[in-house]
Order: structure tokens, then C-alpha cells, then sequence
């Protein structure tokens, strides 16, 4: 039989955690062992971190698997605990949101400010009949609004459904109507590269086609010009003008909390069902044991766009659930210049950054010399989401945002195991750069060949995950034949192999000698060499470990001789010469590395320099894209120089406006 998936790249440096972290780290080597012990005891002990109106009668219920059902008959309120239990505590004045607007506007939104808006949005929300079950949609941009809006939908038990800002009217069009929302909150628009950017008028264009839409809110934050229907209401004159005064109603700890579409690979997109209890309690613990959250001290920045799962986890429930002080950003790294981000880590002394791999390697490709015109001296955590991060991005990141010396986290998870699942602890870890490690305690995962059976240490094959966790996904929105089909019928009970539900993410995996896990991409993605899977992010981490590449992209291509060749797109680091000669030889220099580091199997047919790749809003490389680049014959083997024929195929499917895509 042959092998799942190749393991290539032998990476063997190995970071300690800092002493003084180690030292005073909220989570420490116990966890894993405890959890080991009893896994729901473990979470239990958790979810005991939050407040419950009426504590759970059972902790798992998985009889009906895989519908699970965490802390069963259990009751809470998501926004009680993200605010009213810090405001009657008497940490109403601690500051939970330091925004920045990407003009330079600020706005400092106290835990006490934060909790009277959202009673106010609730108050709002409930005169325009938004009852608990009602779909909301929203579709704003970084502004403190969008917490308020989701946190109002969790205090009064409506179902929020947030829609990415980038997103195009058929987008918005398609998630609104199947989920039937009754209420869209949206703003006129935000500000992005320097400008306004308009949301209203996709907005109209939506709801045009949206019969279940009854209200538009509309928050005014571009002021300009928007044109107005019945439907419609002024934010400030709906929601700033409602009484303040609500209280809290516990909902059950299996009520929904949100719906958020993921694209996956098929057209149609999946609207992820996350509910209350369960979610919380991960997304909770994950901050505290992954981040090593001092809510007392830190400054945390997620730098995720709030319309991605990262945004719903870790800039809204997790931080907001611990109580945490953090930054809000609303635009973009490069505005008004390329040190944006690192001024912001420097003006609100940043402790926590938590930011995705293609941030990296654009600063990467921007060069050193630009963080490192910055005070950085606050950070003392780096945390990395999204995508692989190839090990030189890794030690880059550590090197020069992380003085020499900061732990990084890679964390694994996706939209539908709603928190992080596989990650390095802070205090405790010896981090190797590229891997995600080890799934955190009260996690159960491995990687498994075709058949379904463990691999040994130092091979390939499918993450899967054994055992239910609190914040995994309920279901797909109206489909639980396609949630159990997408999911759960690859391996284990739902493909007849046995009686224990195997959940299968998508993503090829290996585990090393140690058998820790690195993360090889969308199996989707794996290429055919010659009879070899090879993985796409060990080609890239391969290319990108070259000192003139700061970020590639590989996908297979169909090759008379081998099955795929391997066609990759590398973009040069700030100063590489790539004209004439010097481009053909950089070329030729990348093909050869790639074999001596990898392996001849892995040696790529083609090399093409770029200065940009096709990626999605939350950063993922669109290889779809680039394979349809790559078999388009009209391009012969140009392989030299940032050929205007390849770049305009890529910038033709990365449009310049909104997109489908996620
Ligand atoms: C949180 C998020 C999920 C997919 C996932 C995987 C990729 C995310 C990763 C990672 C390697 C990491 N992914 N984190 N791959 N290392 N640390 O990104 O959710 O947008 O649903 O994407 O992203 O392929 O399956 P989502």
C-alpha cells in the first residue's frame, strides 16, 4: 500500500518556553495528564470558569453521535459572561476595546460602555421583534459596533450570522436567505487602503432579493451619502437611543449561538451551527491556556477580521469571556504606511499578537528594517492562525517581532471545531517552528492512513480528530445529512469501520519522530508525483526557507510524464534582483534548492516569480486559482521574471472588489 502522504522536511530546531513564563504560565504539564485521566471531568472543571444560571445535569450526551450535546440541561447567558460578570465584579472602567480606526480615529470602550451598548442593541433589537431563535445578520466593518451587534444577538437568544464585509452582494444575498434572517445590521460603510469602502448599497442590493428581511440597522461610520428605504433604521437613532437597562436571560447550553457560512471545497457554502455552553467554555479556556491570558496586564490583539471564525472566537467570546483588555484595528497592515501594525503594537504596548501566516510573510517580504523601526519591547506572546507557517516564517517572526526570545503558538483549528484544538502550550512546550505540536488537553487527535489506522512516528496521512469536544460544530444550518456525510463518513462509525465516530477536518497531516503534528495542507491540494503524495506546504516551507523567497504558493499540475508536476509561484523578498538573467538563475538556484532540501521527487517543473498570490479575505492561498494559472497552456514554460501573462490571470480571478470567496 502507499503511503497517505510523504514527509519531506526534516526540521529539527527546538524552542524552550522562557523561563519566566514557564514559571508563571496559567496552564502547566498537569493539564495534559489530568485530562488524560478523565476528559470530561476535565472540561467540566472548564466550563466551572463560567457563570451558569443552572448548572449542566450531564457533561456529554453522545448517544445520538455525532449530534452531541454539551453540559446538558445546563443554562447561562454568553453575554452575562463576556460583561455583566466583569462589570459586577467591579471592573466596569477596565478598558476591553482600545479601537483604531485606519484614519487615526480612536475610541476606548470601557467594560461598563460595552455592556450598556449591547443593552441597548438588545433593547434595539427586541422592539424590532427579534425574538430568541430569529437569524440577525451582520455585515459591518472593524468597528466595536460588530461586538456590540453579535454580543446583543447572544444576550437575547437570536442567532447571529456574520457576514465578511469583502463579501459580494450574491454572497450576502445567499447566506441571508438561508438562513432565513429577519434583521441585517450593517453600517454605510468602513474605511480600507485610505478611503471609504461602502457596505450599504450591497446591502440593498441584498435584501432586494431577501423577503425574510424585515430591518435594516444601519451604523454610521464613513458618513457618506446612502440611499434609504422603509426598511432601514439609523443605528444612533435606534440603538444609542434605547434604554441601557436589560437583563440577562439564561438560555439553555445547546441553545444556538451562531451560524457562519464556510466555502469548504464545493460550491454551496456550509452554514456552521455553534451553540452556547460548549462553545464558550472552549473558546474561553483556549485564551486563558493558549494565550496565557493576564487579563489583569495584557494588551491582546487578534488581528483577524471579526467576519472570520477567528474574529467570533478570539477577538468577541474567548478575550471578552476572560475579561480581557485588547486592541481593534479596522483597516489595513499597509495604511497610511508598511509599519502600521507594529505602530499599533507600540502606541497601546501590545503583549499578545495574534495575527496569520500571510501577515508574516508580507512583512517578510517587506523586509526586517520596517519592524524594526518600532518599540516592541511589550509583546511577550506571538501567536500564529490561518495556514501552515513554514518554519523559516516562523523563525522570522520570532527574530524580528519576537526579539530573538518570544514563544510562538502555532494553533490548528477551523470554523467548525469553533477553538483551538491543536496548539503548543506557552509555558509548557518546546515549540519546533512549522508545527502545531500537540493537541491541547481534553483533545483527542491523530493523523490516519487511508484505511483509518494510527501512522506510526514519522509518517503522513489524514488529521482526524477520536473524541467529541465542547465547541465542535452541531450541525450544518438545515442539512444534518450533509454534516454527517462532509464530516464524519470518511472514517470510523459513519464509514462502517468500527463504532467510534472519527471526525475528518479536510487537512493532511504528519506526525514527527516525536510524533508531534505538522499540518501539509488541504489534502484537496495534495499533489500526484510520480506515484508520491506530496504535500503542498512542505514544497512552499521548501521555497520559502531560501533567503530570497519570502512567500510561495505550489499546486500540481497535469504532466504527460509524472501524472502532476509541481508548478510553484514564489514571491521575492523586498531587495532580490529577479530582472534578466538574475531571475533565471534565482529560478534555477530555487528549483535546485528545493530538490537538495526535499528531496529530487519534490523538485519543481516550474518556477514563476510573482509579486502577489491570489489569496481569500482571512489569507488563504487560492491554489484553485493558481492551478488553472498553471495548466493554461497559452503560457508555454515561461517560467521567468513576474510575467505579465501569469499575473494577469491571477489578478483577473482576484478581482479588485468584493468576492464568493471565503
Ligand atoms: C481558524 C481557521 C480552517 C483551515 C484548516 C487548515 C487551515 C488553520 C492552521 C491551518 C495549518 C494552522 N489552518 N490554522 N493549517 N496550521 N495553524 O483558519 O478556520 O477559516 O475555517 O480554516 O485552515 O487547513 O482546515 P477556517
Amino acid at each position: 500500500m502507499s503511503e497517505a502522504l510523504a514527509n519531506l522536511l526534516n526540521e529539527t530546531r527546538q524552542f524552550p518556553p522562557p523561563a519566566e513564563l514557564a514559571a508563571n504560565a496559567n496552564v502547566t504539564a498537569d493539564a495534559y495528564a489530568e485530562a488524560a485521566e478523565d476528559r470530561l471531568a476535565f472540561w467540566e472543571r472548564q466550563a466551572g470558569r463560567l457563570h451558569w444560571a443552572r448548572q449542566w445535569d450531564q457533561v456529554l450526551d453522545w448517544s445520538n453521535a455525532p449530534f452531541a450535546k454539551w453540559f446538558v440541561g445546563g443554562q447561562l447567558n454568553v453575554a452575562y459572561n463576556c460583561l455583566d460578570r466583569h462589570v459586577e465584579a467591579g471592573r466596569g472602567d477596565k478598558v476591553a476595546i482600545h479601537w483604531e480606526g485606519e484614519p487615526g480615529d480612536t475610541r476606548t470602550v470601557t467594560y461598563a460602555e460595552l455592556h450598556r451598548l449591547t443593552c441597548q442593541a438588545a433593547n434595539a433589537l427586541t422592539d424590532l421583534g427579534v425574538t430568541a431563535g430569529d437569524r440577525v445578520a451582520i455585515y459591518l466593518p472593524m468597528v466595536p459596533e460588530a461586538a456590540v451587534a453579535m454580543l446583543a444577538c447572544a444576550r437575547i437568544g437570536a442567532t447571529h450570522s456574520v457576514v465578511f464585509g469583502g463579501f459580494s452582494a450574491d454572497a450576502l444575498t445567499n447566506r441571508i436567505q438561508d438562513a432565513s434572517a429577519k434583521v441585517v445590521i450593517t453600517a454605510d460603510g468602513g474605511f480600507r487602503r485610505g478611503k471609504p469602502s461602502a457596505l450599504k448599497p450591497t446591502v440593498d442590493e441584498a435584501v432586494a432579493k431577501c423577503p425574510s428581511v424585515e430591518h435594516v440597522l444601519v451604523v454610521r461610520r464613513t458618513g457618506e451619502e446612502v440611499a434609504w428605504s422603509g426598511k432601514d433604521h439609523w443605528w444612533h437613532e435606534t440603538v444609542e437611543t434605547a434604554s441601557p437597562e436589560h437583563t440577562a436571560q439564561p438560555f439553555d447550553a445547546e441553545h444556538p449561538l451562531y451560524i457562519l457560512y464556510t466555502s469548504g471545497t464545493t460550491a454551496r457554502p456550509k452554514g456552521i451551527l455553534h451553540t452556547t455552553g460548549g462553545y464558550l467554555t472552549q473558546t474561553s479556556y483556549t485564551t486563558h491556556a493558549v494565550f496565557d491570558l493576564k487579563p489583569e496586564t495584557d494588551v491582546y490583539w487578534c488581528t483577524a477580521d471579526i467576519g472570520w471564525v477567528t474574529g467570533h472566537s478570539y477577538i468577541v467570546y474567548g478575550p471578552l469571556s476572560n475579561g480581557a483588555t485588547q486592541v481593534m484595528y479596522e483597516g489595513t497592515p499597509d495604511t497610511p504606511h508598511k509599519g502600521r501594525f507594529w505602530e499599533i503594537v507600540d502606541k497601546y504596548k501590545v503583549t499578545l499578537l495574534y495575527t496569520a501566516p500571510t501577515l508574516i510573510r508580507t512583512m517578510m517580504k517587506w523586509g526586517e528594517d520596517i519592524p524594526a523601526g518600532y518599540d516592541l519591547s511589550s509583546l511577550r506572546l506571538l501567536g500564529s492562525v490561518g495556514e501552515p507557517i513554514n518554519p523559516e516564517a516562523w523563525i522570522w517572526y520570532r527574530q524580528h517581532v519576537g526579539r530573538g526570545e518570544l514563544p510562538i503558538v502555532d494553533t490548528w483549528w477551523q470554523t467548525e471545531t469553533g477553538a483551538i484544538m491543536i496548539s503548543p502550550l506557552p509555558g509548557v512546550t518546546h515549540a519546533k517552528p512549522g508545527s502545531a505540536m500537540t493537541a491541547l488537553p481534553g483533545i483527542v487527535a491523530d493523523v490516519v492512513d487511508d484505511q483509518g489506522q494510527s501512522v506510526p512516528n514519522g509518517g503522513g496521512g489524514y488529521l482526524v480528530l477520536r473524541e467529541p469536544w465542547p465547541s465542535m460544530l452541531r450541525t450544518i444550518w438545515g442539512d444534518d445529512n450533509r454534516f454527517i456525510e462532509t464530516y464524519w463518513s470518511r472514517f470510523g462509525a459513519g464509514a462502517n469501520h468500527g463504532d467510534d465516530w472519527v471526525y475528518f477536518a479536510g487537512d493532511g497531516a504528519k506526525k514527527d519522530d516525536d510524533g508531534h503534528i505538522w499540518l501539509l495542507g488541504r489534502v484537496d491540494d495534495v499533489m500526484l508525483v510520480s506515484g508520491h503524495n506530496i504535500s503542498t506546504t512542505e514544497v512552499e516551507s521548501a521555497l520559502v526557507s531560501h533567503p530570497s523567497v519570502a512567500e510561495a504558493a505550489v499546486v500540481g499540475a497535469t504532466d504527460p510524464t509524472t501524472g502532476q508536476a509541481i508548478v510553484a509561484f514564489a514571491i521575492p523578498r523586498g531587495s532580490t534582483d529577479i530582472s534578466g538573467e538574475a531571475g533565471e538563475r534565482l529560478i534555477a538556484d530555487l528549483r535546485n534548492h528545493v530538490a537538495k532540501t526535499l528531496g529530487p521527487i519534490a523538485k519543481p517543473r516550474q518556477i514563476m516569480l510573482v509579486p502577489e498570490l491570489p489569496k481569500t479575505r482571512s489569507g488563504k492561498i487560492m491554489r484553485r486559482l493558481l492551478r488553472d494559472v498553471a495548466e493554461n497552456r497559452s503560457l508555454g514554460d515561461v517560467t521567468t521574471l513576474q510575467d505579465s501573462s501569469v499575473m494577469d490571470l491571477i489578478s483577473s480571478g482576484m478581482g479588485g472588489g468584493k468576492s464568493d470567496e471565503d
